[in-house]
Formats: structure tokens, sequence, C-alpha cells
């Protein structure tokens, strides 16, 4: 029996495993030595990935509603044929810009939603949203306005890691999490910093330990920030040298009252101050900020203030700081300061961040009368009518769509109010990869081949093939054969035509679908998906020869990118696509000037106005985070209970007095309402959670064949649309009011 090289899907580090099959079962599991970013290592979920591949609700067959409410099986004939039908007449009836495209990648899968922008330009379509607009986005207009640009922290060579509303000890997101963080805490001339209201696994591990109140890190940042202006711990040669606006951020700053928003965050000043002074200190420190400031009121404000704790520090371009990875793929997208117009999304007028509109507003686009509404949508990879705030309002938005398609592996809560529902083979029996390459120094990119076959007797098509059928369907797609041709000649002939062919608007529209195509048919071994890949390598060395070289790969002119291009071809385990020097981070700021801008006007007034603390409503006495990452949470990656070996249900967090107060003991069921809903968990008591802060788990509340009904409480019940962020129109996530009662 032979060992597999893939890579878990089930969170952003994408690490790299080994599969060995028993018939098609996944048998063992082990992590892949030859990654080389994971090196071996894993957590303990990717052991659980048979009830992913082997779900009993994996879709076998394209389906299609019927009048009476059930599905029916069609061919991918009819299905492709009526899925474009539908979706032109939306185009030629509305126009298609009322055309919504959702999702396009997972936590592992981004291959098949490089193709999807081909049908949807082709539509005309203009909106698209995925998860990252209900969370990333505040962070990447910080740092779209601030350096052009965004910089993930080095946790390899920091001196100071500062880990903000992130617990990368269950949730990971830094190659190598858990050895990364004994490390840095076993060593005595590093730092672990953790500011989390909650004492995390990650907390445990801290040499510094920050407690706000749940909601208050706007009070709690403010006050660090502020310290490291008022006790003038700034080092002014570098801050002249790579930054302007530091008179603007010093004015604010310097007016912070520090004691008193250190007593609304509940934190004592002078650690505070012990902090500040630590991080000033340090020859290198790495930030990484996460949900639980990014889902919590004054995120955006949360994320700004994040990036001043490194910027005002110098903490960036050097090994250990800051620095902003080459990213394979455009997954982030920037304004390149004004060379392209602001967005808003058209009916709510909701500002558009990285292409995305915010999740926030998607209801509120649909359920209107305007004309400009959105009337049909794709969503492809990913569960909106669970994983959106009100869920309820989420289905009804959903079912008044004129037109709702999804392509998923498995019949999930969003794929039931379709209707057509198009199967993908699973990760694992198909070429993926992700664009999840945020890395430096090294950067990783990882072209996963098939493990198995898609199971006997099913009908599914790879997301890339269905693009490319609907783009046919519509007679977007010229004839390729001149292409074809050329590629007969070789790949710089083929360069040379298909550069010449995208002069061709009707062409550079769905130049992925073209690859797919021409290119496609002729790469080694079936992995004909991965030609979108060969335009961004080629994009990627043409930006960064230098550092291309210094992964290894050689070429010179277009060779370099044809080179990246095979080399990720052949390495079942991943490559090593790109090798930073130190100071190159400093090269990739993307403002007009090459400096950090620190002062951003509007989050400064928002910084100066910050009031007494959170609101309080004594209807609603407990802050609740609706979607914590524990140990047996994976979104809805996973939607067998069973892959759950510990609290299956999902409890309830609560503090020891808390739940005292309410006459609740550990397992016992609680009620717990929101202005939004109702649902009832069993509750977990823990002192690692304060006083009026409650916790439920993220990916839980989903209907599962063989099982009564859903399993645990689905967070979104609970959350309520309209509160969001006013700037990035990001969620509250881990700030929804509620109540707790027995039951
Ligand atoms: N096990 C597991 N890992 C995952 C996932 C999963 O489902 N399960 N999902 C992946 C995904 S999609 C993502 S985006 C990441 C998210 O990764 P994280 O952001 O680390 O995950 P969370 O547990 O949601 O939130 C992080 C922390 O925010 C804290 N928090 C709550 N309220 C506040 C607050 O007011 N202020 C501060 N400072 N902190 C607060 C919580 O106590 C929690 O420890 O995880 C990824 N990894
Ligand atoms: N209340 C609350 N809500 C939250 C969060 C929270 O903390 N609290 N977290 C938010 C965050 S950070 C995130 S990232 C989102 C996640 O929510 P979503 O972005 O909606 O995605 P996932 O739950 O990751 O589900 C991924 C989908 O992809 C499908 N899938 C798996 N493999 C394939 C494949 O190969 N092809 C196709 N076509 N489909 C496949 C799965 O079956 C599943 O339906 O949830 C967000 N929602
Ligand atoms: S850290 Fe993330 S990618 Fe790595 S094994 Fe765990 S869940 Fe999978
Ligand atoms: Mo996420």
């Amino acid at each position: 029996m032979e060992w597999h090289s893939t890579a878990c899907v089930l969170c952003a580090c994408n690490c790299g495993i080994e599969i060995k099959l028993d018939g098609r079962r996944f048998d063992r599991i082990r992590g892949d030595k030859a990654h080389p970013s994971s090196q071996g290592y894993t957590c303990e979920k990717p052991l659980r990935l048979d009830h992913y591949q082997n779900g009993a609700d994996r879709l076998t067959h394209p389906l299609r509603r019927r009048p009476d409410g059930g599905f029916e099986k069609i061919d991918w004939d009819t299905a492709i044929r009526e899925v474009a039908a539908a979706f032109a007449a939306t185009r030629d009836a509305h126009g298609g810009e009322t055309i919504f495209y959702y999702g396009g990648g997972g936590q592992g899968n981004h291959l098949g939603g490089s193709y999807a922008g081909s049908f949807m330009r082709a539509l005309g379509a203009r909106y698209r949203s995925n998860a990252l607009a209900q969370e990333k986005t505040g962070q990447f207009w910080v740092g779209d306005r601030m350096l052009g640009n965004v910089a993930t922290g080095d946790f390899d060579h920091c001196e100071v890691a500062l880990f903000i509303g992130k617990n990368p000890w269950q949730s990971h997101g830094i190659p190598r999490a858990r050895p990364a963080l004994r490390e840095i805490a076993r060593d005595p001339d590093r730092c672990l910093i953790v500011i989390d209201p909650r004492r995390t696994e990650t907390a445990e591990l801290a040499d510094i330990h920050l407690r706000p109140k749940p909601g208050t890190d706007a009070w709690l940042l403010a006050a660090l920030t502020a310290t490291l202006v008022q006790e003038d711990l700034l080092p002014h040669d570098w801050l002249a040298a790579h930054t302007t606006g530091l008179d603007e951020v010093r004015d604010v700053l310097g007016r912070v009252p520090i004691g008193r928003y250190a007593d609304v965050a509940g934190v004592d000043e002078a650690l505070i101050r012990r902090t500040a002074r630590r991080v000033a200190a340090a020859g290198s420190v790495a930030v990484h900020e996460d949900l639980g400031v990014q889902m919590t009121l004054h995120s955006t404000v949360n994320s700004y203030l994040d990036t001043l704790i490194w910027a005002l520090t110098g903490n960036f371009g050097r090994p250990g700081t800051n620095n902003p990875p080459i990213l394979f793929a455009p997954l982030v997208t920037f304004t390149h300061w004004g060379s392209r117009p602001d967005r808003f999304s058209p009916v709510a007028g909701a500002r558009i961040i990285s292409g995305l509109v915010p999740c926030n507003v998607i209801a509120d686009e649909i359920l209107t009368e305007d004309p400009r509404r959105y009337r049909a949508m794709l969503v492809e990879t990913a569960n909106p009518a669970h994983s959106l705030a009100d869920s309820r309002r989420m289905r009804e938005a959903l079912n008044a769509l004129d037109l709702l398609v999804v392509i998923d592996v498995a019949m999930t809560e969003t794929a039931r109010l379709a209707d057509y529902v198009l199967p993908a083979p699973s990760q694992f029996e198909k070429w993926e990869a992700t664009f999840f390459n945020l890395e430096t120094p090294a950067n990783y990119f990882h072209l996963r081949r098939p493990v198995l076959d898609p199971p006997p007797g099913s009908d599914l098509l790879p997301e890339p093939e269905i693009h490319a059928r609907l783009c046919e369907a519509i007679d977007a797609v010229p004839d390729v054969t001149p292409l074809r041709e050329a590629l007969a000649e070789g790949r710089p002939a083929f360069a040379a035509a298909f550069l010449n062919a995208l002069a061709d608007p009707a062409v550079a529209k769905i130049a992925p679908v073209i690859l797919y195509r021409t290119l496609g048919p002729a790469l080694p071994g079936g992995a004909a998906a991965a030609a979108s890949l060969w335009a961004l390598a080629h994009k990627v060395a043409l930006a960064h020869p230098a550092a291309v070289r210094r992964a290894g790969i050689d070429g010179e002119g277009l060779a370099l990118g044809d080179n990246l291009f095979d080399a990720i071809l052949a390495s079942p385990s991943g490559i090593v696509f790109t090798l930073d020097e130190p100071g190159d981070g400093l090269t990739r700021v993307g403002t007009p000037d090459g400096r950090i801008h620190l002062a951003l006007p509007d989050l400064l007034a928002e910084i100066e106005s910050l009031g007494d603390g959170p609101p309080y409503d004594p209807d609603y006495p407990f802050v609740l985070s609706a979607g914590e990452r524990r140990a047996f949470t994976a979104n809805t990656i996973f939607r067998d209970p069973a892959w759950r070996r510990r609290d299956p249900s999902g409890s309830l967090r609560i503090n020891p007095a808390d739940a005292a107060t309410l006459g609740l003991v550990n397992g016992s069921p609680a009620r717990v309402t929101t202005r939004q809903g109702t649902v009832q968990v069993p509750i977990e008591i823990t002192e690692t959670l304060l006083p009026g802060h409650i916790s439920l788990p993220n990916g839980l509340g989903l209907t599962y064949p063989g099982t009564p009904a859903t399993t645990g409480a689905a967070p979104n019940e609970l959350t309520a649309s309209a509160a969001r962020d006013p700037h990035a129109g990001t969620p509250w996530h881990k700030h929804v009011p509620a109540r707790v009662e027995k039951m």
C-alpha cells in the first residue's frame, strides 16, 4: 500500500499530509515531512479527514429542483444547458450586474474558484463576496491605506510574538503553531504576549496575558499605543526614514487618557505600560490579529491600532517582524492609491474592499424592491445559509432570488435552498491548491494531486470543467485552434500567441478558461486544472524574479515563469516559490511615496471619540462569542457529527460564578437568547472565561443523514446582520448581547 502526498483542507495552514487508502477509506494519515512549510507537523484534526471524504451527504449527481420542492437527478448536459440559460435570462432581463457570486474557495481549495471569474465576467456580473468579507476586509482596508499592502508576522524569527484576539494553539494560522508557540514560551530571551479575554491554550503559555473585557480592545490598544507615544518609546530615525503622519498620530495618542482607557478594558495600567516597554525594547516583534478583534466592536479601529503597534516601533521589513508576503494569486487586491476608485455595493451602498461586498449586507441587497437588487446567485464551496449573520433572514434572501445555483461536494444548508446543485469531486479526488500563501521570508505553493477517483456510480465534474462548460454554453468561448497550434510549437510560441489573444476583451475576460481548454489538456497526468497557475507563475516571476531565483528556480525572461510552473507541477509535496532577503519587505510598500502612512484621520477621530465602554443592555447581560475555534471544530467542512470525539453538541462555555448564579451545573442544558433567536445547548463551566462572557463553537448546527436533527447550535441563528463595523461592514460575531437561562 502506497502513501499519497496531499494536504489538510481544514485550516489556512494546509499542512502537508500523506494518506494510505484501504479501498475508498482513509486508513492512515500522517504529516508529510517533505512539505516545505509544515515539515511533517499536523494537529489532531486531519486524522479524521475520512469523515469529509466519505461523508454520507456527499453529492453524487447534478440535481434540479422539482415543482413540488424536492430534487431530481439530471445529467450534466441538461444541467449546464439549463443553468447557463437561466443566468443568461437574468442578464437579458435585468443586466449582468444583478448576478452575484459567493465563495470560490474554502480552507483548502482555490483552484476551482480561479475559473469562476470567467463565467461571471462573461455574463457581465460585477459583484461578489466570500468569507473574507466577514473577517479580514477591515484589516485589508487599513493595510491598503497605510502601506498599499498587507503584512504578516514572521514568528519563526521574532523575539516578541504578539497575538491579538487569536488563539493559534487551536486555530493555527501560523506554520507548526504548537511547537512554534512552545519554542517562544520556553526561550527566556523571547516573549509571548496574548491579548484575549479568555485564558486560552495560547494564553496559558504566554509571558504576558492582557485580558480585556470582551469588546474593549479599542480602549486597550489605544492605551498600549498611547504609552509608546507618551513615554516616547519610538525609534525616531526609523520613523523619519520610512513613515509619514507621525505628528497627527502623536497628537491624538498623546491625549489618550491611558489610565481611564485601561479601566474601561479592565486591565491593570501598569501591565499595559510594561507590555508597551517590552515591545519597544525588542529586537523584533511579530504581530498577528484575528477574529477576536476583527469580529468585535470597533474592529477596523482595532486593526488600525494593531498595525500601529508594529509600525510605531519600526517592526517592519526585517526578519522576525511584519512583512508583505508575495502572493501567488491575488487573494487580496488593493486600490493602488486612487488608481482604482472606491466602489460601493449597489443597494446598501456598503464599501467594497478587496473586491468583496460585505457579507452582512448581502441579504439587504436582495430583500428590496430596488431594481438593482441581486436576482441570481452562484455559490461555490461556501455555505452562506449557515455562515452569514442572521441565518433566518439569509434563508429568506436566498429563497427570494430568481435563481440560486450551488457548487459543492455535500448537501449543505445552502444547497438545500438551491434551484440547481452541481456536484464536484472531493478535494482528494482532483487536482487542487490553496492560495493562502502568506509566509515570509520563504513562501510556499502546493499543487495537490488526486489521491483517489470519484465514487463509482457518481457523476461529478471538477469546478474548472463546470466553469468552462458554462462559458461555452453561453457562447463566450472563441475558437481556440490558433492557440492550440501555437502550443504544438512549444511554450514560447504559446506564450506569444496567448498574450496576443488577450488584446481581445472577449478573450481577456475568460482567460483562465481559455488556458484550461488550450494548455490544460497538454499538462501531464491530467493536470488540466493547473492551467490557470501558468499565468500566475509568470506574473510572480515577472514581478519578483530575484525572490523566485533564490527559491532555486532558474531561467531568463519568460523561461523563469515556465520553470516555476513546471517545478510546481513536478512537486507533489509543494515547493518554496519565493525567498526574501532582509529588507525586501520595505520594497513592497505600495504607497506612491514608498512610505508607511501612519495617520488615518477617520480612524484617529474614532479613537478620540471612544466613549465610556461598550453599550450594556440589562435584558441581555452577557457577551456571547458566537463561533469559537476549538479542538473539534472545522468550519462546516466536516458535516458528520461523529467526527467529534469530545463535546459532540458544542457546549456553551461559561464562568463558574455565572453558572452558580444561574443554578447551572456542568453538562446541564441551558437556553441562550439573543435579540435574534434562541438555542438550547449543554453547559461547560470553565475558569477560562471572564464573568459575563460566554462562548459557543463555530461550525455546529448542521443536519446530517441518520441523525435525528441538527447537532449543536448554529451560531448565526443568534447573530444580527446590522451588528457590523461602520467602515468595513464586518460582523460583530464575538460581541452578541445575550441572556442565559436554566431549563
Ligand atoms: N480548530 C479550528 N481551527 C480553525 C478553524 C476552525 O473552525 N476550527 N477555522 C479557521 C478559520 S476560518 C479562521 S478565520 C481562524 C480563526 O482563528 P481565531 O481568530 O484564533 O479563532 P476564534 O477562536 O474564533 O477567536 C480567537 C479568540 O478571540 C477571542 N475573543 C473573543 N472576544 C474577544 C475580544 O473582545 N477581544 C479579544 N482580543 N479577543 C476576543 C476568543 O476568546 C478566542 O480565543 O481559525 C482557523 N482555524
Ligand atoms: N457566527 C459566526 N459566523 C461565522 C464565523 C464565526 O466565527 N462566527 N466565522 C466566519 C469565518 S472566519 C469563515 S471562514 C466562514 C466559513 O464559512 P463558509 O465560507 O461558508 O465555508 P465553510 O464552512 O468553510 O464551508 C465550505 C463549503 O465547501 C464545501 N466543500 C468542501 N470541499 C469542496 C470542494 O472541493 N468543492 C466545492 N465546490 N465545495 C467544497 C463544503 O462542503 C462546505 O459546504 O464562516 C464565518 N461565519
Ligand atoms: S494546522 Fe490546520 S492545516 Fe495543519 S493539520 Fe491542523 S487543521 Fe490541518
Ligand atoms: Mo475564516
